[in-house]
């Protein structure tokens, strides 16, 4: 399936743009008006922006008009909805496929598990171009075709089993009270079950020292407390022979710059380490998206997510994964350091959401 957005100066070019370039078989995910006062037409008219997907390519059923008549698509009138201005308070018609019943039910579950519906549509478009004619309507074959398709859409972090690991310095990062301190005190006491190798946990500027000082007791691990990143890379070299390093930096918000500038530097000083970004699993959306879309300060190799044992929903989640397309690394639930962490699957996320 491919998915284009198309930008224009009325909902009806943008729609002839996208009929002439995708066809009949389009569906329409997304409108929205452009109120960017950077972004206008020639002439100085607010845009709009329609985002749509392509989704039986001819090759892949044969004939787009074979599925027209039995019914797959219908002229839909289609009513647009976020349009604060009142420019898109038009009805517009579309080439919408129209769901079977039991499709519109995934639909709905997936919003209902907080996938954002943008998501959902093409969660649920996919399945439906990709099922065969006869089990279009088995609720099995859709669960089974969409979990695979969830599952798809999931990238993992290629971790090593807590057996092997060997000697990584795991850097972890994001908003305070997050739990970064926990995680990391789990991942210590996990990799001293299966590893005799000295195991350091480094606190920048006695954050959370207290918290690692207890955990350091319990299993034989040694804290060091580092004040610059100079400090940092000293210490590293230091221990890096034959030590499990678990670094916690300080607590950062997305629109922090200065925060994320000093972030940058510690992370500059301790090249080939592995970064965690650790995400609340019961988060919005909307206060997760800067630190994971729109920063380039540090690069994330994996998303850990904590917390689980208390969402209730797990698609913000899917949609935080399929929009940014970083890799996932650890799933962690439990208050404490004796909490359980795993290595995240595809499988483990996608049965979260459909469960
Ligand atoms: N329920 C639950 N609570 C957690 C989890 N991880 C951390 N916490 C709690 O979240 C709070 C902040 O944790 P902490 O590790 O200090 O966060 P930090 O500021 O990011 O280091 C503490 O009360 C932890 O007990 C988790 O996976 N599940
Ligand atoms: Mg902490």
């Amino acid at each position: 399936m491919r998915i284009k957005s198309f930008v224009a100066s009325t909902v009806q070019e943008a729609l002839s743009n996208i009929k002439e370039e995708m066809g009949e078989s389009s569906i329409i995910l997304e409108t929205r008006n452009i109120s960017d006062d950077d972004i206008k037409s020639e002439s100085g008219q607010n845009l709009v922006e329609i985002v749509a997907a392509e989704i039986f390519a001819e090759k892949e059923v044969g004939n787009g008009e074979e599925r027209k008549e039995e019914g797959c698509f219908c002229e839909e009138k289609h009513s647009l909805e976020g349009d604060p201005d009142g420019h898109l308070g038009q009805e517009i018609t579309s080439l919408e496929v129209e769901w079977p019943e039991s499709c519109k039910e995934w639909f709905s579950l997936l919003c209902k598990q907080q996938v954002e519906s943008v998501d959902a549509k093409i969660l649920v478009s996919e399945m439906l171009s990709e099922l065969d004619k006869e089990n279009i309507e088995s609720i099995d074959e859709q669960r089974e075709k969409i979990k695979e398709i969830i599952t798809r859409k999931i990238k993992i972090y290629p971790l090593e089993t807590f057996q092997e690991e060997t000697n990584k310095t795991k850097v972890f990062i994001g908003a305070s009270g997050i739990g970064k301190t926990t995680t990391l005190s789990k991942l210590a006491r996990k990799t001293r079950l299966y590893s005799g190798n000295e195991i350091v946990l480094i606190s920048i500027e006695n954050d959370s020292v207290e918290k690692m000082n207890s955990v350091a007791t319990e299993i034989g691990a040694v804290v060091a407390v580092v004040t610059t990143p100079q400090e940092l890379k000293t210490v590293q070299d230091e221990f890096r022979r034959s030590t499990h390093m678990f670094i916690e930096m300080p607590g950062i918000g997305g629109n922090d710059n200065k925060k994320l500038l000093a972030l940058r530097e510690y992370i500059n000083a301790i090249p080939n380490s592995e970064i965690h970004l650790v995400l609340n699993a019961t988060t919005r959306l909307k206060d997760i998206s800067t630190l994971v879309f729109d920063q380039e300060f540090v690069p994330i190799h994996g998303l850990l997510f904590t917390k689980t044992d208390e969402a209730d929903t797990f698609g913000t989640l899917l949609t935080v994964i399929m929009r940014s397309e970083i890799p996932v690394s650890y799933i962690a639930n439990g208050n404490t350091h004796s909490g359980d962490i795993k290595p995240a699957t595809a499988n483990m996320i996608a049965e979260m959401i459909l469960n």
